[in-house]
């Protein structure tokens, strides 16, 4: 005979929370903290976060779906810029407490277009990231008090997204706005994309952070086979550029790039997996494609 529960179980609560912000704010940084495990990738170059990610954390009765989102921007001009915009606006319909991050201290028009595509009717928390940068924090006070006469926001909360305390007090402030209702997945799940997704994006985080400004915009990374042998991932990969010159600067000088590039992202993927990985990576040229329409579909984006 089972014993009726001592304690009345505590009503679940449930909400999806969008991380906007403009690029390099240090929305997957933070993300990653509040989720307690690294699953989306971070480098200092704009349009590192090209998806919609998103990130799962349930602690007590409280479940938190964190959306992951591109940072929005101003140049609309190629193919993949627009779809990146329309990943962020779409992120955002469908919310229940908005996370806008922006970098203590400043303000700029970039985050001013963020701050347009607020809903309406939602809590705002506005997080003032990477404040270990500021020296001296009573500098930052006049910069909160402008900010505290924005009637769009609900909370301001001043943090480093690199300080695990300071991630788990904004866990309780958010917890404090999160409606009531079932919870939308696993208590265990930690994300909503496979492995598959995952490989691809850490190989490109490598790409993204061992090479040059000129690359990373115009790359991309693409997993041609994925296959269990026991537990053992068998992953083969290619990363895609655009002109032959940008193949050699990937492979390097005797492949020396390529050689540490895989590394660093099998490293990554086994301590992600916690199991063992294989990965061969290839690097092709295929020219334009971030231009082209059918190439960004083609490649994942969302259009
Ligand atoms: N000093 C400092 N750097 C941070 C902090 N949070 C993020 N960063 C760095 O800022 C850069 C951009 O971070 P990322 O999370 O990729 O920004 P996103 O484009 O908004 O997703 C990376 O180099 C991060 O390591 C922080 O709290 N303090
Ligand atoms: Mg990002």
């Amino acid at each position: 005979m089972t014993q009726p529960p001592t304690e009345p179980q505590a009503q679940q609560r449930f909400g999806a929370i969008a991380i906007v912000g403009r690029p390099n704010v240090g929305k997957s940084t933070l993300l990653n903290a509040l989720v307690g495990q690294k699953i989306s990738i971070t480098s200092d170059k704009a349009q590192t976060t090209r998806h919609r990610l998103l990130g799962v954390r349930t602690e007590g009765a409280a479940q938190f779906a964190f959306v992951d989102t591109p940072g929005f921007q101003l140049r609309h001009t190629r193919a993949l810029n627009r779809a990146l915009n329309r990943t962020v606006r779409g992120a955002l319909a469908d919310v229940d407490i908005v996370l806008w991050v922006v970098e203590a201290g400043t303000w700029g028009p970039e985050d001013e277009l963020v701050g347009q595509l607020l809903p309406k009717g939602r809590p705002v928390v506005l997080v003032a990231n990477k404040l270990d940068r500021i020296r001296g924090r009573e500098k930052l006070l006049p910069w909160l008090a402008e900010r505290g006469k924005d009637a769009r926001l609900t909370e301001i909360v001043p943090l480093s997204a690199r300080r695990h305390a300071d991630a788990e007090r904004l866990l309780g402030i958010l917890a404090r706005h999160l409606p009531e209702g079932p919870w939308g997945f696993d208590p265990d799940a930690l994300t909503d994309r496979g492995e598959r997704f995952l490989a691809a994006e850490i190989l490109r985080e490598k790409l993204f952070r061992l090479t040059g400004d000129e690359l990373p915009y115009s790359s991309t990374v693409v997993i041609d086979r994925f296959q269990l042998d026991g537990r053992l991932r068998r992953i083969a990969a290619s990363i895609v550029v655009e002109r032959d010159s940008h193949k050699a600067m990937v492979i390097g000088g005797g492949g020396a790039l390529v050689r540490r590039l895989s590394t660093e992202a099998r490293q990554d993927m086994e301590k992600l997996f916690d199991a063992p990985v294989f990965l061969e990576v290839w690097v092709k040229t295929r020219s334009g494609w971030a231009d082209d329409q059918a190439a960004v579909r083609a490649y994942g984006y969302e259009e």
